[in-house]
């Protein structure tokens, strides 16, 4: 039987941001087209046959976006975005975060298998200007694409528009046997796709542009580049593509309505390779997809769209001819028994704009919402209520876990999402069932990944305990300590303090 190539983009049309009151269309770029950046591999600081030590530093610097003046961005060991890190599994990695920006930050590990909630870098980790901290774990989970992000609340959202976001790719032997390009920059092409408004002077304003329900910017911006083109050299490539936008859904198709492959999705290498000819991505999400231009000649350019816009251009040249089928069947994904007595949690998304909650809470740092035992299956259902204007879809992350969709309103999950999620778009009316477990203890947060949607108190926080330490406390951060620390940062007083998530609280006269 033929495997069947998906035309359509699943998610519910009237939830799409495009019918968003604020909704801000992509706009082609009118300035001239630019290699695509792909970001250095970062060396390690030292590496043994059993670990590796890299410094993470993130850093305030300008960035060539535009033609004139340099834009104000931020990154890890570079002006923009992040230099590229590699953790082999069954490593032990060595990370020094090290602060050189002028305001606290954390650095969260998004969808990396890690104790919560230092490790994993959530609120609770802050580490100060110019301070250093250190983390070590060891790579426990399969090859992945994975990423770096700040997570302060509630300035996470701020934070990742300045650009603190940086690409993590897990590597082990299972995906090194399989018949994937992995030439990193040749033919295994990273692909953080963003969205940016230019101001004045090329600036980014962040509080100009703000909107509880995500900033969004017209100009598509890919890699840190904009107006991108690839040179393509091999016939065939992959695409490792994070929807690293703050609030933007990417609707990807190319010319010709060219077809392509994905083989894996937020947590690894899915069971099966899935053809599509239309993608579409909430945030936070990845998918790693194949394209074979096989059919395209040399001299051409296959162009990537999103809805209508596009986004980067693929010049394709000389290359040698190869005839790679995927196999059926990639990887082996286990997936626990449920019994009638596994737990039932229930998980409730409300409202847009400054109404956000989860279950009817804002987020509190120092309140665990939940309790999971580490290594029980439970079965989590994750409803979206807000029906509102025709609603929107919510992309519900979870840290500390990667997730097995196991149905949408009781029907089957797209089909690509049979493998490892840490985030999945849920539509307007929909109750998403997973299935989560716990291997590592710690407190983790989950939450939309609308990045507004998150500071503005759409997160609730789990403990996921051992048995033998069932109520371990741990140091959680407060609002009052936050708030000092940030205005003594800026140099202003505490109440002359103003974070873009707190409005949300603030219209709703709520506490942080
Ligand atoms: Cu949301």
């Amino acid at each position: 039987m033929t495997k069947p190539t998906y035309t359509d983009y699943f998610f519910d049309e009237p939830a799409y941001n495009t019918h968003d009151g604020g909704y801000v269309p992509l706009e082609e770029p009118q300035t001239p087209q630019q290699a695509l950046r792909i970001p250095p591999l970062l060396k390690p600081d030292k590496e043994t046959a059993t670990d590796t030590y890299y410094t993470v530093e993130a850093q305030a610097g300008e960035t060539q976006l535009l033609p004139g003046a340099k834009t104000k961005t931020w990154g890890y060991n570079t002006t923009l975005l992040g230099q590229t890190l590699v953790f082999e599994k069954g490593k032990h990695m060595h990370i020094a975060l090290k602060n050189s920006l002028p305001e606290l930050t954390t650095f969260h590990w998004h969808g990396l298998n890690v104790p919560g909630p230092y490790t994993d870098g959530g609120c609770h980790a802050p580490v100060y200007p110019g301070e250093t901290q250190h983390i070590d774990f060891t790579v426990d989970q399969p090859a992945a694409t994975l990423w770096l992000h700040a997570h302060p609340c509630p300035s996470t959202a701020e934070q990742v528009w300045h650009g603190l976001a940086g690409m993590v790719l897990v590597t082990d032997q299972t995906e090194a046997k399989l018949p994937f390009p992995r030439n990193y920059g040749v033919d295994d092409i990273p692909l953080v796709l963003q969205d940016r408004r230019f101001h004045e002077n090329n600036q980014w304003d962040y509080d100009a542009d703000y909107d509880p329900d995500g900033v969004q910017g017209p100009t598509p911006m890919i890699n840190g580049t904009i107006n991108p083109y690839f040179d393509v050299t091999t016939q065939r490539i992959r695409l490792r593509i994070l929807d690293g936008a703050n609030r933007r859904e990417w609707r990807l198709h190319f010319s010709h309505d060219l077809p392509f492959t994905q083989v894996a999705s937020d947590g690894g290498v899915m069971p099966e390779p899935v053809q599509f000819t239309h993608l579409m991505l909430t945030c936070a999400e990845r998918a790693e997809i194949i394209v074979d231009f096989g059919s395209v000649k040399p001299g051409e350019t296959v162009t990537l769209y999103s809805d209508d816009v596009p986004i980067v251009r693929f010049r394709i040249h000389d290359y040698q001819r190869e005839d790679v089928q995927l196999p059926d069947h990639l990887v082996d994904i286990p997936d626990p028994d449920v019994t009638p007595n596994t737990p039932i949690r229930k998980v409730v998304m409300s409202g847009m704009d400054e109404q956000v909650m989860i279950d009817g809470k804002k987020f509190a740092m120092q309140r665990i919402d939940a309790k999971q035992q580490v290594g029980n299956v439970e079965l989590w259902d994750v409803t979206n209520t807000n029906e509102m204007d025709g609603g929107m879809v919510h992309p519900y992350h979870m840290h500390g876990t990667q997730f097995l969709v196991v149905s949408r309103n009781g029907h089957a999950p797209y089909p690509n999402e049979h493998g490892f999620k840490d985030t999945v778009g849920v539509n307007p009316g929909e109750t998403v069932r997973l299935k989560v477990w716990f291997d590592k203890p710690g407190v983790f947060m989950y939450h939309c990944h609308i990045i507004e949607h998150e500071d503005g108190g759409m997160m609730a926080q789990i403990q996921a305990y051992t048995p033998e330490e069932p109520n371990k406390t741990y140091k959680l951060m407060d609002m009052d300590t936050l708030m000092k620390a940030v205005a003594k940062e800026r140099g202003i007083d505490v109440k002359d303090l103003h974070l873009a998530g707190m409005s949300s609280y603030e219209k709703m006269g709520m506490q942080m």
